[in-house]
This record gives C-alpha cells, structure tokens and sequence, in this order.
C-alpha cells in the first residue's frame, strides 16, 4: 500500500511583546513599507504574515517525497490564524488533518523555541491516530546531541538530523541507508552521523503545496551557506556553500509571481554575493523576465564591494541590501569568528546608500565578552549610523547560544552559563536564558531594551521628517510583523 505523509511547519508560540517592542516594530515597518516594499499596496501589506506559510526546508523533502511516489500534505501557519488564536487553532488543523487525510509518517520541522509545542502536537497526533509515525526535523534537532537527543527520542519515533530530503524518503521507504535517522529502541538511542548531502539533492520546493492563495513577498535562496565560521551560527548549509540551478530560481520566481501574486521578492541566501559572476547573471536573468517586482538582498560586508553595488543598482528594483554587523567591538567581532572588520561597515553602508538602496544592519547583545562598555559602544554605533543615514534600519536582538552552535557546544570557553533548557524562552526576543561571566542576563536584556527605544526615537523621528506625520495602519503594521524581512 501507498505511504503517505504528513508535513507540518510547528509554529513559534506567542509572545507578549513589552510596549517597547511594540513601538519599535512599529516604527521599523512604517519605516520598511516605505523603503523597502513601496511597491507593495495596503491590501498586499496585510498578507505579509504568509511568509510563515513558506517553509522551505519542509517544502523541499516533500519535492523529494513526491519524487519517490509518496503522497505528501502540507501545513504551515498562515494570516487567517493570527494573533492569540493561532496556536489552538492551527492545532485544531492539524488534528483535523490527521483523522482526513491519515498518514502513515508526520513530519514536524521546529526552532528551538518551538520544541514544547511540537511535543505537545506528537503527543495528540498519537492520540487521534496510534499507527502513525513521528518525525522531528529542523533547527533544534539539528543541533540535538548526547543527553538532548536522547531526550528528544522521548517524545518522537525519529529524529532527523540535517538535509532532511534523502533520510525521510529512506525512512518512508525502509531503506536500509540509515545516514541522518537517530531513534531510540528499548532505552538504547541508535545515533546516525548528520546528513549533508549535497546540491544535486536539493529539488525544487513543492510550492504548489502551500495552502495560501496569497504571497505577496516571499524568500528564494539561490544558494546555501556561506562560509563563514561565527560561533552563534547553526545553519547547517555554512560549511558547504552550493549553489541552486539559475532555472530552477528563475521558475520559482514566475510561479510565485504569476500563481500568488509575490511582488517582493527576498533574495535571502545567506551571502548572495559568494560567487559575483553568478550573482550578476541571475540578475540579469532576473531583469529580463520585465516583472514589476522589487528585489532585497543579504550579504556579509567583507565579500561586498564597489563593484558589486553598482551592478546591483543598475537594476531599478532592488531596494535594500541587509549586512550582519553584530557588534561594534573588533575584539567581540574576533571572538565570536565574525570574519568581519568594523570599520568596512561604514564604508560599505556608505557605499551603498550613494548607490539609491536602502540598508538594514543586524545587531546582537550578549555576545562572549560583551561588558557594558561593548554594549554602550555597539548602541552608540547604531545611533550614529542611523542618524547619519549611513543604514535606514537596525535590528537588535539577544544573542541565543542554540544547541549546536559553538558557543553552546564551548560553554565555558565562551564564558556562558545556562540558567535554564525551557526551550520557548530560546528565541532573541526574551530574557537571555544565559548569564556571562562579564554580564548577567538581565543586564544584557535591559541594553537590548534600551537600543530598541533608541533606534525607535531615531525611526520616529526619521519617518515624521520623510513621510509626514501620517496615521499608522497598526493592522497594516501587526501584518508585517508577522512576517518581514
Ligand atoms: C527562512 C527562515 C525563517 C522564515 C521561515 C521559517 C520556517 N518555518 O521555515 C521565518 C521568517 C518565518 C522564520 C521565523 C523564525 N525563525 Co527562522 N530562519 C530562517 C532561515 C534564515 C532559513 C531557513 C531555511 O529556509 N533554510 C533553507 C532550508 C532548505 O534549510 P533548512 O530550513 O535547514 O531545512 C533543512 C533541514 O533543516 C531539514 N529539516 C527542516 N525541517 C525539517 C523537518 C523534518 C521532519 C525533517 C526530517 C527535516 C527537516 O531538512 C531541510 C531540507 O534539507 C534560518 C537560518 C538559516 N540559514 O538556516 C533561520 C532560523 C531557522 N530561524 C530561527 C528562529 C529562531 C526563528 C524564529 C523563532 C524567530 C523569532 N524570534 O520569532 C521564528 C520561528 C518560526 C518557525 N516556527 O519556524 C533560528 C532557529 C535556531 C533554533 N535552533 O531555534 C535560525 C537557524 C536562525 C538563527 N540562527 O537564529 N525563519
Ligand atoms: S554569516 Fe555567520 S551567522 Fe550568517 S550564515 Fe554565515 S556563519 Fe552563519
């Protein structure tokens, strides 16, 4: 008999913002929905949230299922389940969705924040139908060793580790290749190495499958990785960077465009400009098509350069490259294996602002070695680029050491203690579960609070004096929330 699966993208839990954050995304969107989506009409903006709709880790192991004849089903959150209500209501889809469609094999992909939630969903999955089987995929238990992965064999049949394409397929179809499947049978865990298989593995994402009718922005990576080394990174893709093939990316472009609507476009590789010639030509390719669609960009600043930004700018529809910047310490940069110069910052934000595109710089509190002083240096940083005009906007976050990533595998090189494993508090949002040995939690907290109230000043101020003193959509704004880039 035929094996069917089901897919389930096991979305973050709500969060109660402090007001703080809520003014500060606030005025980060009104700011963006001019900058960066000025293409984009109200009626758009409100569908932003349906980038969560698109998750393109699970979108690709149902390419790869389907391509073995196994029937594959899809859900992911989406902005008909917005606010308070979404947690039980996207339950209640998935349970639905279990007793009609009754799969053999459900597949959960989830952040670390997620983990008690997709407990929770195998736990009531088992209830409505014993017989199927579950499987736990994606960031958390990619970085899942030792004692956390014994856990985390628990509460699922599998446990998936790394590219999840070839291991799910095996899985589905008892192959005897075991590479990336860990399970636990009879109190002894059966541990696989990670699977990295490569490129030629990785099909087009099955974006017919995504339950929305409406995508006005969506993400397309062109490539995988990066190749960079920083101690808080847990992608699985950094250390083999790959390319996709330049037809595949430019289908998924025409299919979004001509089947969903999509309007902007997130071109959001990891470091799009790894490989120039390649980056040119698919812009080219791009270009061609004659689509009435704005581009977005994010690069790492050391492989950026002069040339680089004018042959994007001689495309009119790339409005804003993002750069990862972190800190405005060169001896944290070094730390945390940043691969980055501080000063190359200015320089190539300067850069590309002369060249008409906007930029955006990310920023971490509570990296390794981070005092006071580091904090004060890195918020003051962010004022005077932004006041300057040299980046238009900056988000700040706490840094997160994630299983997996260097900074949790080397936690006392790194100077870290854990206050706790309540994996929903594990999102950089919240209060850092972490204390340093220069700095305690609540203290890398309240520098994440205070930058947030600067930079939104700073964006107040900005917007009044661009845009006028125009009322706010706050439903336009919450929509975006949900799902910006
Ligand atoms: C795109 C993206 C998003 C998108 C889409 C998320 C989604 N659900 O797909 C949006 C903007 C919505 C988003 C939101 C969030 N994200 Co995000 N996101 C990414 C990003 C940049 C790329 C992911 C991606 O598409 N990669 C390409 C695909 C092909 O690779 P992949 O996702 O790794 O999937 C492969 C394997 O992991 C595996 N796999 C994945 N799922 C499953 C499931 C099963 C069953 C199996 C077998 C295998 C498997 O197989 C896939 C194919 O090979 C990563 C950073 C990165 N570069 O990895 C962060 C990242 C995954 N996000 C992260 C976080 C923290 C979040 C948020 C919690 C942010 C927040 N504060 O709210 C939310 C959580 C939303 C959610 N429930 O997933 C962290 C997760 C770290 C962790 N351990 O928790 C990452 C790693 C970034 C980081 N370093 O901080 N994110
Ligand atoms: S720049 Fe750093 S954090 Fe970003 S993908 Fe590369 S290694 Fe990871």
């Amino acid at each position: 008999m035929d094996k069917k699966v089901l897919l389930i993208s096991v979305p973050a839990p709500a969060v109660t913002q402090t007001q703080t954050e809520v003014d500060y995304w606030n005025w980060h969107y009104a700011l963006k929905s001019k900058l960066t989506y000025p293409n984009l009409s109200k009626e758009q903006l409100l569908y932003f949230g349906n980038t969560e709709n698109q998750n393109i880790g699970l979108l690709s192991i149902a390419s790869a299922l389907r391509e073995n004849n196994i029937a594959v089903e899809y859900l992911a959150p989406s902005v008909d389940l917005m606010g308070d209500k979404r947690d039980w209501e996207f339950l209640d889809k998935v349970l639905a969705k279990v007793e009609s469609f009754e799969p053999d094999f459900v597949g959960l992909s989830s952040p670390t924040c997620s983990i008690p939630t997709a407990i929770h969903y195998a736990q009531l999955i088992k209830s409505v139908r014993p017989k199927s089987t579950t499987v736990i995929g994606g960031a958390h238990a990619n970085g899942c060793e030792g004692k956390l992965l014994d856990e985390l064999a628990d509460d699922f049949d599998y446990i998936i580790r790394g590219k999840g394409e070839s291991p799910f397929v095996n899985l589905v179809l008892n192959s005897s290749n075991m590479m990336g499947i860990c399970y636990k049978d009879n109190g002894i865990m059966y541990e696989s190495p990670i699977c990295m298989a490569g490129i030629p593995n990785y099909p087009r994402p099955a974006n017919d499958l995504l339950n929305i009718k409406y995508l006005p922005a969506a993400r397309v990576f062109t490539s995988l990785g990066c190749g960079g080394k920083c101690i808080f990174c847990v992608d699985i893709n950094t250390k083999n960077f790959s390319e996709i093939t330049e037809d595949s990316i430019i289908a998924e472009i025409k299919y979004f465009y001509h089947n969903l609507g999509t309007r902007y476009f997130y071109l959001g590789d990891e470091n799009f400009f790894f490989n120039k010639n390649r980056a040119f030509r698919l812009l080219e390719r791009i270009n061609s098509l004659e689509l009435d669609i704005i581009l977005g960009f994010q690069a790492r600043v050391e492989s950026t350069d002069e040339n680089i930004i004018k042959n994007i700018a001689r495309f009119h529809n790339c409005t804003e490259i993002q750069y990862g910047v972190e800190s405005a310490s060169q001896t944290i940069l070094n730390t945390a294996k940043k691969g980055l110069r501080i000063e190359k910052v200015r320089e190539i934000c300067e850069l590309t602002k002369r060249y008409g595109i906007n930029t955006q710089c990310y920023f971490l509190a509570g990296l390794p070695g981070e005092t006071r002083q580091t904090a004060e240096l890195t918020i003051g940083m962010i004022e005077d680029l932004l006041e300057e005009g040299i980046i238009d906007m900056a988000e700040y976050r706490c840094v997160i050491p994630f299983p997996g990533s260097e900074m949790w595998n080397n936690k006392e090189k790194y100077g870290i203690k854990i206050k706790n494993t309540n994996w929903t508090q594990y999102r950089g949002e919240n209060h850092p579960p972490y204390d340093l040995s220069t700095l305690f939690s609540e203290e890398i907290y309240e520098y994440y609070l205070e930058g947030l109230r600067k930079i939104t000043d700073i964006y107040a101020k900005r917007y009044m004096r661009d845009f006028g003193e125009q009322k706010l959509d706050i439903n336009v704004l919450s929509a975006i929330t949900e799902g910006g880039f």
